[in-house]
């Protein structure tokens, strides 16, 4: 063979290798096909599917022992000089917090707080399921539109209460209402856990298409942040017919194409981007080592949650440390370098610590953090619900500066086929909900008014 035929073989030998690699990676796998299973203890058994009204009424000795905790707990560690927030929660922040615990934070009156919005509980596939569900006060000439709103970790149902009045109130020039439905994942606050391995965020988008079917809903808008943005993205993969649109905050991109385009676009981002999205994702290597730093709790969590949990259960100053620091760094990026975490400037210690309680008064920290575990499993992994793009349902986003994964324009465009808003926040951070309430209902109603106006075959 003579060499240049020697050369062309090569070639052909490295093209076919070559898309041999790439074409797994440009085709969409197939949707996996996810059971419907039995999480609850036993074999599976006829359930009874009323939906029950519940209130919140944690029992006095859960309190009584919250307070022996809270003031005997032991002297914390000293900050180092000048660390801020640095090395994780500055103690002083939190002797702060837990002053406020102690003297100021009256759970009697938070429960009545909470309880002013009606609670549920309902059985769904072996588990009692927690959901708070609000109809709108008005409706007259008004299309009244339900709305599954999902929350993350370490957050929970409090995150959106602020949200309900605005979502379910007739606001000036609007067509239509929200009539909400907030649940509780599998595992957080008022939910039941799983009892065996497997509740991942495909698992719990089944229960929640079983819920919104349970109240009568068969075709709702969702909405989803943090891994309710992950339990939305699967629903919509899996029901199109159910879901008539699809808002996120945090509408993020990771499969490898994505991550190669990135790499690529690093040369010369300003051809893809924006100038100030540019400096939100380059230089990568800024960008990679923040999720290095503030990832830790990812690859413990997803890992050894049961660990960790024993001394979070145990210590109501610890938990608190540990769900209120990414308060912190999640809400602003800057405010690791303020003495004081910055908190107060977007939430109260007060609010905060509603959510701080949803986790202990059922100490559900363990059962909570599991879901990392289930969804970094090698399972969950090769399902790749990451390279499921999202249709045909329409889909928005609400795209904040101190997001902790941000995906530019161009990167999104491949995950969703059917975007049809997408709106930048400057100064919001990861839970937007609970941070800028109105803000955030307003984007919410921005986006439904804008699938409402589709034209017939762009909807579903
Ligand atoms: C909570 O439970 C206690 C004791 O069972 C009862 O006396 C009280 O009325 C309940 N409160 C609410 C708000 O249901
Ligand atoms: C799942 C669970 O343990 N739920 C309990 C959590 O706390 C509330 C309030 O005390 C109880 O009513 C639930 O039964």
């Amino acid at each position: 063979m003579g060499k240049n035929s020697l050369v062309f073989v090569l070639s052909l030998v490295v093209a076919g290798l070559g898309s041999y690699l790439i074409y797994p990676l440009l085709s969409t796998p197939p949707v996996p096909a996810v059971e419907e299973k039995w999480w609850g203890p036993g074999e599976p058994t006829k359930e009874d599917a009323s939906v029950r009204e519940m209130k919140i009424n944690v029992s006095e000795n859960v309190l009584e022992d919250l307070d022996h905790r809270l003031s005997n707990h032991l002297p914390f560690q000293d900050p180092l000089e000048d660390a801020k927030q640095h090395y994780g929660m500055n103690t002083r922040l939190l002797e702060t917090i837990v002053d406020h615990w102690k003297t100021k934070y009256n759970w009697r009156e938070r429960e009545n707080f909470l309880n002013q919005y009606p609670h549920f509980k309902t059985k769904i596939q072996g588990l009692d399921i927690h959901f708070v569900h609000v109809k709108p006060k008005e409706t007259k000439g008004l299309k009244v539109v339900p709305l599954l709103l999902v929350h993350g970790w370490p957050g929970s149902f409090r995150e959106f209460l602020e949200t309900i009045p605005m979502l379910t109130t007739p606001q000036l020039g609007r067509n239509f209402v929200f009539e909400v439905v907030v649940p509780s994942l599998p595992g957080y606050g008022f939910s039941d856990a799983a009892v065996r391995p497997g509740m991942n965020p495909s698992a719990i988008a089944v229960i929640f298409k079983n819920l919104m079917a349970r109240l009568g809903f068969n075709r709702y808008y969702i909405q989803g942040g943090d891994w309710g943005s992950m339990i939305v993205h699967v629903m919509s993969v899996l029901y199109p017919d159910r879901i008539l649109g699809v808002h996120q905050n945090m509408c993020f991109v990771n499969t490898p194409i994505a991550n190669m385009k990135m790499f690529m676009a690093s040369v010369y981002p300003s051809l893809f981007m924006k100038q100030e999205h540019v400096n939100l994702i380059y230089p990568l290597s800024k960008m990679y080592s923040y999720i290095l730093l503030e990832s830790g709790y990812l690859h413990l969590q997803a890992t050894k949650p049961d660990t960790v949990g024993v001394a979070l259960r145990d210590s109501p100053v610890g938990l608190a440390a540990y769900i209120l620091e990414k308060f912190t760094t999640w809400t602003n990026k800057e405010w690791k370098d303020l003495e004081d975490g910055g908190l107060t400037k977007k939430y109260t210690l007060t609010n905060l610590l509603d959510n701080v309680m949803i986790y202990w008064v059922n100490r559900s920290i363990t059962t909570s953090m599991r879901l990392y575990s289930e969804a970094f499993s090698s399972d969950y992994y090769n399902q790749q619900w990451d390279r499921q793009p999202i249709k045909d349902v329409p889909s928005g986003c609400l795209r904040a500066e101190h997001e902790i994964a941000f995906s530019p324009d161009f990167i999104l465009e491949e995950k969703y086929e059917n975007l049809v808003h997408l709106k930048d926040y400057d100064n919001v951070g990861h839970f937007a909900a609970f941070q800028e309430p109105e803000l955030f209902s307003k984007d919410v109603y921005d986006f439904v008014d804008k699938v409402e106006k589709l034209p017939k075959e762009k909807k579903k």
